[in-house]
Formats: structure tokens, C-alpha cells, sequence
């Protein structure tokens, strides 16, 4: 039922929408980028977030041309806005088609949003895929200047090791240890941990699910270099991005 729903939402693009949420420098609070997710006003249902339809997209195939069209919205959306990033979430799913690297391309062409300013944002088990040609894939992905970005580490396979082994642009701290840091002194050590290695690897470290000052204080103190959460701004419908970035840039 979802499924036959979501198929004809993508078909005729209706339903379907891209927010935005942004990112910061840990500095001051400077803007450093924008997150796009996926939202579906489903004609019964309201209006789902992705943990109720990204499964079932996955499971169909339909993640292919729904991410397809988010990348296409969020890149036109961007493109007119200078300088920040744009971080799209891409699925296992997604990496394991043939035509990734040239729809990526293509929609980046398309749109002129320059390729250094996309950061693509995979888990550890899409970037462990033992297929060879997923790894080629993001490969060929990153010698165009697009970033990879490991998003909800520390969540599944959470290996240390995976930073050093891999390449990755930015590392993204899930929220769990977030969430936890100022009462917990395990999540504490894994965000040190984290934060350690990427600074010897030379990469940035996001921290996303900062809903506190305490947090946000911690969190600079350990040296994330970019900060996420609804403390800082929720993820924001087009228009009010469109509204919050006339007002920072
Ligand atoms: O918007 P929300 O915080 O509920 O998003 C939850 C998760 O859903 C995100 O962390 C991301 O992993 C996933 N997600 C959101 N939008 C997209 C999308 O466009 N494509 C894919 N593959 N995943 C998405
Ligand atoms: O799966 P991914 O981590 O890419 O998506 C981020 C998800 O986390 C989005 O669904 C977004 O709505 C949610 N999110 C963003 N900021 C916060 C926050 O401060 N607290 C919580 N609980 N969720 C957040
Ligand atoms: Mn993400
Ligand atoms: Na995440």
C-alpha cells in the first residue's frame, strides 16, 4: 500500500518534499552547510518522516528515483546560494546501482552546483559493502571533489579502524552519544575517541543532535569542528530555508 502510494508520489512528483537543515562552524556560530531529508505529506497518512518510508523505498527500489530527485531538488535549491555545503543522505541501496556515478554528474551539471560544495553522507555498512564496486564507485565520486561523509558513527559496525582504512572526508557523530554526553562518561569517550583520530587523519568531525548549551559547550571544549542540531535550527521547509539563508548570507 505505502509502496504503491510512494511509487506514484515519485511518478508525479507530488507529496514529496526536501528539508533542510543547517550546519554549523563550532567557532562562532557561522553557517557552514545545509542537510537535505526527505519528507512525504502522504494524502491519508499526514505527513511522514523518512524512518516511516525510506525502508520501504529501500526494499522496493523506489530509493533510486526518489534519490535521484532529492539530490536534483536539494542541488537546484543550493545552487543559488554560495559558498556552504550541501550534505545529502544516500542509502546502501543507492551506491549498489550502476548509473550512481553519471546521474550524480549529470544532476550536479544540471543544477550548477559545483561538486566540491556536495557531501555525500553513507553509513559505515555501505562504505564496508563487500562489493568492489561500490567502493570504485565512491572512488570515482570523490576524484570529481564531491566529499563522502560517514554519518551515524559509532552506531552499527562502529570501528575506529573504518576512519583510518577508508577514505572519508568528515566523520558525523550519531546523536546517541550526543544525547548522552553530559550524563554519561562512556558517550564522553567515544566523542574524545572520534574526535582524536580525525584530528590525526586531518578530517572535520560533525556532531548532530545538539539539542543543549551543556551539549554544544562539551562538545566545542572536546573540539567537534561542526555542530547539528535543534538547538542550533530543525530541519526547515524550503521556503523557510530560502527565509533563514537571505538572513545569513
Ligand atoms: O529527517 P530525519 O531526521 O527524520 O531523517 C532521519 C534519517 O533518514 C536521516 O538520518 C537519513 O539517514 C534518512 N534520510 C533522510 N532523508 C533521506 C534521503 O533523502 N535519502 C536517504 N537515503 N535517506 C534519508
Ligand atoms: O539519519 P540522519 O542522521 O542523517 O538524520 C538526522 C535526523 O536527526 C533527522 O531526522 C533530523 O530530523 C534529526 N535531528 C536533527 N537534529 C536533531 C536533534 O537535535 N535532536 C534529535 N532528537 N533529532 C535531531
Ligand atoms: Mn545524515
Ligand atoms: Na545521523
Amino acid at each position: 500500500r505505502l509502496e504503491a502510494d510512494l511509487r506514484e508520489c515519485i511518478a508525479t512528483a507530488s507529496g514529496l518534499e526536501v528539508y533542510y537543515q543547517p550546519l554549523f562552524a563550532t567557532a562562532g556560530e557561522t553557517l557552514a552547510g545545509m542537510e537535505a531529508l526527505a519528507r512525504w505529506h502522504h494524502p491519508e497518512f499526514g505527513l511522514l518522516q523518512p524512518a516511516d518510508f525510506i525502508p520501504v523505498a529501500e526494499e522496493s527500489g523506489l530509493i533510486v528515483p526518489l534519490g535521484k530527485w532529492v539530490l536534483e531538488q536539494a542541488c537546484t535549491m543550493m545552487a543559488r546560494w554560495p559558498d556552504i555545503s550541501l550534505a545529502v543522505n544516500f542509502s546502501p541501496v543507492q551506491l549498489r546501482e550502476e548509473a550512481l556515478v553519471h546521474d550524480v554528474l549529470e544532476i550536479l551539471v544540471r543544477s550548477g552546483l559545483a561538486p566540491e560544495r556536495l557531501q555525500l553522507e553513507v553509513t559505515e555498512g555501505a562504505i564496508l559493502d563487500t562489493d568492489k564496486a561500490v567502493r570504485d564507485r565512491l572512488t570515482a565520486l570523490r576524484a570529481t571533489g564531491i566529499k563522502i561523509v560517514l554519518d551515524d558513527f559509532g552506531t552499527g559496525y562502529s570501528s575506529l579502524t573504518h576512519l583510518q582504512k577508508f577514505d572519508v572526508d568528515k566523520v558525523k557523530i550519531d546523536k546517541s552519544f550526543v544525547h548522552d554526553i553530559s550524563s554519561d562518561s562512556e558517550s564522553v569517550a567515544i566523542v574524545h575517541a572520534v574526535t582524536g583520530l580525525a584530528r590525526v587523519i586531518g578530517i572535520p568531525v560533525t556532531a548532530e543532535g545538539v539539542e543543549t548549551a551543556e551539549q554544544r559547550n562539551m562538545l566545542r571544549a572536546i573540539g567537534c569542528t561542526e555542530l547539528q542540531g535543534f538547538l542550533f535550527s530543525r530541519p526547515l521547509s524550503p521556503d523557510d530555508a530560502a527565509r533563514f539563508l537571505s538572513g545569513t548570507t
